[in-house]
């Protein structure tokens, strides 16, 4: 298009490539046309899914795993309302996503033109910030504010919307406000670093746990030398697994209080217990399964965010990566680090005790020869056989999504995903597909309940049309396992027709459409089944049957939210 004459939404899209974009996931329509004809005239990847919920998936997890916003354009209308339950995933997972939908011209609105809806207010009170662009010549400016809006500060899902006759009109790119500027948001109080260090003197149990707060602000580096300075326990939580490899001696894997290991016993026993751009949600029984005699201290670079459900005695807002560094000098000035780790000694003793005791309790599970295969058994053999550090697992289902998080090793961040907070059923095959795009060396593998399957499944045909070889191993207890079990342990029985599906073989509709299918009924076919999936250098399937009556954790935790009361359950 000659520089002198430009649509409006050839400038939209030019400006989302003066940012770096370079990938753009859509289901195309006439309300879009403009921007998506300047996307691939700028020669941005276009990747057209099969469902828009799948789109914004995908482009929440190339957010998640670029820390930079991923980006989804979405048309008028349906286009809209189908992106809307990946807008909220990404609100309680915080993720990068700037949503771009078009909508009815400005001329039409209310005249009962197609695709017509008011979008804005649906759409305003999900997202970090929304945004409106009605003249044309601010459309650039318009997408640098929604762009640094989705960055700045804790990051989340921004919205724009652009009208279709507003894309549409010419402009002179000459006389555009062409505004551009990425701040880095680098707070660090630095006293509150010192005060930190003086808790931590005084502690004999400390316990620090790394959240997306430290994933976002790249804090892994700096978090594996504070906890190996100063000896102490170090854990992750949700995307900030990986932070610091659950290889390192020091640290104790996920800070669940379901997990095999001590995640529990350390949140419950600590004195002093420190959150580093982790927040007190659900993971911690909403403030309920805090240290009752802990010092708390919160790190955040969100100050509304500290001090939810539980007073904090340190609160400090910062950037985990800045305030780490400032930790790990004064440790460093002081020369601390031998006295402190001589002080952690016996309650890292202790935790290790624990961890291999609660690891071997799990062996009945995860080491179980039954057919049915056990689910536990399914997580430990994909744990077993993703043993490369550069492997991506994506955890999508009920209990099969929570058996995989307690059984995942997670040696690199960003490389264990699952949906969050929001606990959306679904994610799986979409972030899968994202993961394998982003990084075509890497083996991706998708581990998903028969159930959550149902949701995404025909992405299939878009990794086979996009020749993505992703992996997805599908959990197969023939129903909405969590749901079989938690409404059986608080009402007494299943409902069938709740939870029952039967047995599908998912595999074959897979192989109909050109890729890989396999089946799976004994425990010793899993490894053997991967092998084949991986090399097959196609998008597989396999579809493992498992115990429809192994109940798991998360079912257990589910029938509790909902008022099932275990008799003389200590944590
Ligand atoms: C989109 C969505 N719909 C419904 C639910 C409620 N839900 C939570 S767990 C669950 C069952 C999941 O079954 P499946 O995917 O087969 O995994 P399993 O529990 O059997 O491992 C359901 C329906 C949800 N979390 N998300």
């Amino acid at each position: 298009m000659a520089e002198s004459k430009m649509n409006a939404g050839y400038l939209a899209a030019q400006a989302l490539v003066e940012r770096g974009v370079n990938q753009v996931f859509f289901i195309a329509g006439g309300h879009i046309y403009p921007i998506l004809d300047g996307l691939s005239k700028l020669g941005v990847n276009l990747m057209s899914t099969r469902h828009e919920q799948a789109a914004v998936f995908m482009a929440e997890a190339w957010g998640r795993m670029t820390r930079k916003p991923g980006v989804a354009v979405v048309t008028a209308g349906p286009g809209f309302t189908n992106a809307l339950t990946p807008v909220a995933n990404a609100r309680l997972a915080n993720s990068p996503l700037l949503i771009i939908a078009g909508v009815v011209g400005l001329q039409a609105c209310e005249k009962l033109d197609l695709q017509d809806m008011v979008q804005f207010p649906v759409i305003s009170p999900m997202v970090k910030k929304a945004f409106i662009c009605q003249q044309a010549d601010r459309i650039y400016e318009f997408v640098d504010m929604a762009y640094r809006a989705c960055i700045a500060g804790r990051p989340g899902p921004v919205y724009l919307e652009l009208p279709v006759d507003v894309m549409n009109i010419t402009v002179n790119p000459h006389l555009v406000r062409r505004t551009h500027t990425t701040p880095e948001a680098r707070i660090v109080d630095r006293r509150k670093a010192a005060e930190l260090i003086i808790l931590m003197k005084e502690a004999r149990k400390p316990v620090f746990i790394a959240g997306s707060g430290a994933y976002y602000s790249g804090a892994g580096a700096e978090f594996t030398r504070f906890i190996e300075t100063a000896g102490a326990p170090g854990f992750t939580s949700s995307q900030g697994r990986g932070i610091i490899s659950d290889t390192k001696p020091l640290c104790f894997g996920a800070a669940s209080v379901i997990r095999p290991g001590c995640g529990g016993y350390a949140i419950q026993n600590a004195d002093l217990f420190v959150l580093l751009g982790n927040r007190i949600s659900l993971y911690y029984g909403c403030g309920q399964l805090l240290p009752k005699n802990a010092r708390i201290v919160q790190v955040d670079i969100e100050p509304e965010e500290i001090g939810r459900n539980t007073s904090v005695h340190l609160p400090v807002v910062s950037d985990i990566r800045e305030f780490l560094g400032e930790c790990n000098r004064l440790l460093e000035e002081q020369k601390v680090g031998p006295a402190l780790k001589a002080q952690y000694a016996p309650w890292i003793a202790e935790l290790q005790e624990k961890k291999t005791a609660g690891i071997n309790l799990g062996r009945l599970a995860s080491e179980s020869p039954k057919v049915p295969i056990h689910p536990a058994r399914l997580a430990r053999e994909i744990d077993l056989f993703m043993d490369r550090e550069e492997d991506i697992v994506v955890g999508d289902g009920g209990d099969t999504q929570v058996w995989m998080g307690m059984f995942r090793t997670a040696r690199k961040e960003g490389h264990y995903l699952e949906s969050g907070l929001y606990g959306c059923l679904g994610i799986g095959i979409p972030y899968a597909i994202a993961a394998k795009l982003l990084y075509p060396q890497k083996r991706v593998l998708n581990v998903i309940g028969d159930g959550s399957v149902g949701f995404n499944f025909m992405e299939f045909e878009t990794a086979i049309r996009k020749k993505i070889p992703i992996v997805v191993v599908i959990s197969n207890d023939l129903g909405w396992g969590m749901i079989r079990h938690s409404s059986k342990l608080k009402l007494g029985r299943t409902i069938e027709e709740v939870s029952e599906i039967g047995q599908i073989y998912y595999e074959k509709f897979v192989e109909s459409m050109g890729g890989v299918g396999i089946f799976v009924e004994k425990p010793e076919e899993i490894r053997p089944a991967l092998e084949k999936a991986f090399a097959s250098g196609k998008p597989a399937c396999i579809n493992v049957l498992t115990d429809p009556t192994a109940v798991g954790p998360g079912a257990l935790a589910l029938a509790m939210v909902s008022g099932y009361k275990v008799e003389g359950l200590k944590i």
